[in-house]
């Protein structure tokens, strides 16, 4: 039986400036007509676009006029051979998302937030995909008294229906992650995301995209949180990275922290026919800011590299004997015969 080759998918953002919370840019903008032409280059299929990563500016436009755009940026994708993965709201960098969107205590922020959400669903319409990802950066605190948790995940519920409303076809990944931009997040793991989804109006297009450094960052395991997430049939999409510990969201290269962590990340995938899905293998990684900028994409190739490395890892991975190792409940046994493995020995 032939196998399923992965797709892979990457954001315009993670071609990056360079620019960190003690310094200023240091490479120029790279042009989005750029962007699409590294993602074609470097062998990926899918681009993960923002609402305005899609139409600039839109907050100036007429509905028509979103719609126009939106159906144009899908002729430029399609004229390469790409094609939209899914479409955020990019609630987080506009004024009125200062104290998060859904969950904002002004009643008018909360009712732009949900605006701009449904314009989302338009967008992403138009670029054929039915995939809104949402990641609820400022839902959450800086300041714990200054919101209400309870009202928070009522707020986040009637969003996700607000979204699902706008279009019968719409699907929601919700993206979680503890902290950053916000202290405490109302949405930071994937248990979370999926017992919202279970309560909205229609649990059936409500699954998560998972980002290992989120995960790492609530002090769990991604391949477990892939695990659990997978058992309810809702990975839908990944942001695969890493992260060094308990630190700000460093977006490095997959498997750059711990090589063990990404392969198992890997063998949960394989394990669950995540290729045979058509879902995407997405990248959320950031160029260091020390790299120059005529090979500031080296993070995004030696990602997929590895990730590639490690299937061929899991699928010549000695089954029976680890088979005999669990058997004999010999995990010393196991423990060396995995080292061994990812060592090449
Ligand atoms: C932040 C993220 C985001 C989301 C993206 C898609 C900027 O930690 O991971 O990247 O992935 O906004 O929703
Ligand atoms: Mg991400």
């Amino acid at each position: 039986m032939a196998v399923t080759p992965y797709r892979f998918s990457v954001g315009p953002w993670n071609l990056g400036r360079g620019a960190d919370p003690f310094g200023p840019p240091v490479r120029p903008q790279v042009a989005f007509a750029d962007v699409l032409k590294a993602a074609v280059k470097l062998g990926f299929e899918g681009i993960q676009l923002h609402d305005d990563d899609a139409v600039p500016d839109l907050e100036k436009l007429t509905h028509s006029q979103i719609v126009r755009e939106a159906e144009a940026m899908r002729g430029t994708l399609s004229d390469l051979g790409l094609t939209a993965e899914f479409v955020a709201p990019r609630l987080w960098e506009h004024e009125s998302g200062v104290d998060g969107g859904y969950t904002a205590n002004d009643p008018a922020a909360r009712k732009w937030a949900i605006e701009r959400s449904k314009r989302a669903v338009d967008i992403a319409q138009a670029l054929g995909t039915d995939l809104i990802v949402m990641w609820p950066a400022r839902e959450g605190t800086n300041v714990r008294e200054s919101k209400n948790p309870v009202e928070a995940s009522g707020q986040i519920l009637e969003a996700i229906n607000a979204i699902l409303g706008a279009h019968p076809k719409a699907r929601i990944a919700i993206e979680p992650k503890p902290n950053e931009p916000v202290d405490h997040a109302f949405v930071p793991t994937i248990g979370h995301a999926l017992a919202l989804g279970a309560r909205c109006a229609d649990p059936s297009r409500v699954g998560v995209l998972i980002e290992s450094a989120h995960a790492i960052l609530a002090g769990l395991d991604p391949s477990d949180e892939m695990g659990f997430a997978v058992a309810a049939g809702k990975l839908w999409g990944v942001h695969l990275n890493d992260q060094n510990g308990l630190k700000f969201d460093q977006d490095k290269v997959f498997g750059a922290a711990n090589l063990r962590g990404a392969f198992d990340q890997v063998r949960v995938l394989e394990a669950a026919n995540y290729a045979a899905t058509g879902c995407f293998i997405g990248f959320d990684v950031k160029a260091q800011r020390t790299q120059s900028a005529d090979a500031a994409t080296a993070h995004l190739a030696t990602s997929k590299a590895v990730f590639l490395r490690l299937v061929e890892k899991v699928r010549s991975f000695p089954h029976t004997a680890a088979q005999q190792c669990i058997k004999a409940r010999d995990y010393e046994a196991l423990e060396r015969l995995v080292l061994e493995h990812l060592l090449g020995g």
